[in-house]
């Protein structure tokens, strides 16, 4: 077990000798350190666990050695992608080994407000920045050899019903390096640290493209733009997660982290073992239409006898996702909202949809009266509605964030998006076509996904599926819980939603490397 190690004063810089086993603690903090978390904190969400409770796991991470932001999920309060271009690859290698590693947060460090910098450093390269900077190893990822760009048109799987006409040109050009994940409460010390990272390595980067992303305000806070809670949901990664959740499946480590227990691909990854620790790093800008959905809402409530037309429409917005906005799941409170069962984080992820205690003369399983099948969170995560070894491959941590400003009084007016805003959403696995692009194109977007033995019109993914080209019609089933009659098929009413709401405006494959990975890279 590691000891428990000592806070730091800011602007020391320990003796290596020192017999704390994390080392990333030794060193000094130009920018200083805080005293106030870098997270937002909602109810709703699992605490991560203490650097201690970590250590005690027999088969406990390497967290010096891993990037703060892979196993954490979507917690941070301000964050800023800053996405470059790298003009003197040996310049860049230069400033790499004399500052910017020594910049990068570990997850020892963001773990406790005590070791948190001001600013959280993550940096992560696409192939094509690898291949700048002389990198010649292949990682064993397709998908991220080609670059996201090439999913649309390449011969590997990539996100069905996505367009390069809605692709912004920074991600069409196909020239982006890399990324730095900057990451703290305010802008201002984001920028303070973005203008030093910039200074330091001068005319060897061009910037390309930044997204700020923003935990959004006051009681928002943790929610995402439609205004559902969002990051309850992660998987229990061993080695880490400690303690795990109720309702949080326990998968090994190589799911995410390249080189580690049940990595995929373990035969297909550098021999030299300098990818070990890293992971694939999926970044998509993806822009919410949010007055339009409100407005589709509002003037679909579900037509049910108790139900006022905005409790009405607020349960089809609830159907849609599959828990309410507070957070709690449909399947466990399948016709009102429970704000206190939202706000407990170990109760709010407590189901899978084989369990049929709530109605017990229903087989909830295959029926969707508590839960649709097409469900956001039931596409992507259908637990339990398939056998477990088909179901956990396909797990991913999300670290997203809301980017753009709140509605306006004008946008709530018109129900017409005046200003763009959405989701940066970050998804990290070790094998991308076993995680995004699988969700992706075989369950999101798949009719018949799940059960179509029981609904063979289930519909695409009603938040984020697209069918028959970008913004064309859907139906979807089983959004409508009227009681069907149960001895027949397919009676579920569909909903048709007329447009999609969530419209992606492109995005990168990226590799987040260890620590030991960005000096490996930084000598190559
Ligand atoms: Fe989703 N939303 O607000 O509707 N997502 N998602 N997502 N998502 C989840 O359980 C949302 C997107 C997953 O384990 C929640 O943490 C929006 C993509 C997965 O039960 C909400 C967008 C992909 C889960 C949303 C978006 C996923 C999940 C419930 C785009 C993968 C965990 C909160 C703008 C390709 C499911 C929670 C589980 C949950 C929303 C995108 C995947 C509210 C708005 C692109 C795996």
């Amino acid at each position: 077990m590691r000891a428990t190690f000592a806070i730091l004063s800011a602007l020391t810089i320990v003796s290596s000798s020192l017999a704390s086993p994390h080392s990333r603690q030794r060193r000094s903090y130009p920018l200083g350190r805080r005293s106030k978390s870098i997270f937002i904190s909602p109810a709703a969400l699992p605490s991560l666990p203490t650097v201690q409770a970590v250590d005690e796991l027999d088969d406990a991470l390497n967290t010096d050695n891993i990037q703060s932001d892979i196993l954490v999920g979507m917690k941070k309060s301000q964050e800023l992608f800053y996405f470059f271009k790298i003009n003197d690859a040996a310049t860049f290698k230069s400033k790499m080994s004399s500052d910017i590693i020594a910049l990068i947060t570990t997850t020892t460090e963001i773990l406790s407000v005590d070791t948190q910098p001001v600013t959280a450093v993550n940096l992560a390269f696409s192939q094509h920045g690898l291949d700048t900077l002389g990198v010649t190893d292949d990682l064993g990822d397709p998908n991220f050899t080609n670059g996201q760009l090439s999913d649309l048109t390449g011969d590997l799987p990539g996100p069905i019903g996505d367009d390069e006409s809605t692709w912004l040109p920074e991600f069409t050009a196909g020239t982006i390096d890399g990324v730095f994940l900057l990451a703290s409460d305010t802008v201002d010390n984001i920028d303070t640290q973005l203008a030093s990272i910039q200074s330091t390595l001068g005319s060897s980067i061009t910037t390309l493209y930044q997204i700020q992303g923003a935990a959004r305000p006051g009681s928002e806070a943790g929610h995402e733009h439609f205004g559902f809670m969002d990051g309850i949901s992660q998987p229990a990664v061993n080695g880490f997660t400690n303690p795990i959740y109720p309702g949080q499946t326990p998968v090994d480590a190589g799911l995410f982290l390249v080189g580690e227990a049940s990595d995929p691909n373990l035969a297909a990854r550098p021999a030299s073992g300098w990818a070990t620790d890293g992971s694939f790093l999926v970044f998509r800008q993806l822009q919410q239409l949010v007055p339009e959905f409100n407005e589709f809402l509002t003037t679909h409530p579900l037509d049910q006898d108790t139900l006022t037309p905005e409790e009405g429409s607020e349960l089809l917005g609830a159907r849609m996702v599959g828990r309410w906005k507070s957070g709690a799941p449909i399947f466990l409170t399948p016709t009102q909202d429970d704000p206190v069962l939202a706000a407990d984080p170990t109760r709010n992820n407590n189901f899978d949809y084989l369990d049929n205690s709530t109605q017990s003369n229903v087989d909830n399983h295959f029926n969707q009266s508590q839960c649709p099948f097409g469900a956001h969170i039931r596409k992507v995560h259908p637990r339990g509605d398939l056998d477990p070894s088909v179901e956990n491959p396909h797990f991913i941590i999300r670290s997203s964030i809301p980017y753009g400003p709140e509605l306006t009084a004008s946008e709530n007016a018109t129900g017409i998006s005046a200003n763009d805003r959405g989701l940066a959403f970050v998804a990290y696995q070790s094998d991308i076509s076993n995680g995004f692009t699988f969700l992706q194109n075989v369950w999101i977007n798949s009719v018949g996904f799940p059960f179509g033995k029981y609904d063979p019109t289930v519909g695409v993914d009603p938040i984020i599926g697209t069918l028959n080209g970008l913004g064309a019609p859907k139906n979807i089933s089983g959004l409508d819980p009227a009681v069907p009659d149960l001895d027949q098929t397919d009676v579920w009413h569909d909903v048709v939603l007329p447009t999609d709401y969530v419209i992606s405006k492109g995005g990168e494959y990226f590799f987040s490397p260890s620590l030991n990975g960005l000096a490996f890279i930084a000598g190559a």
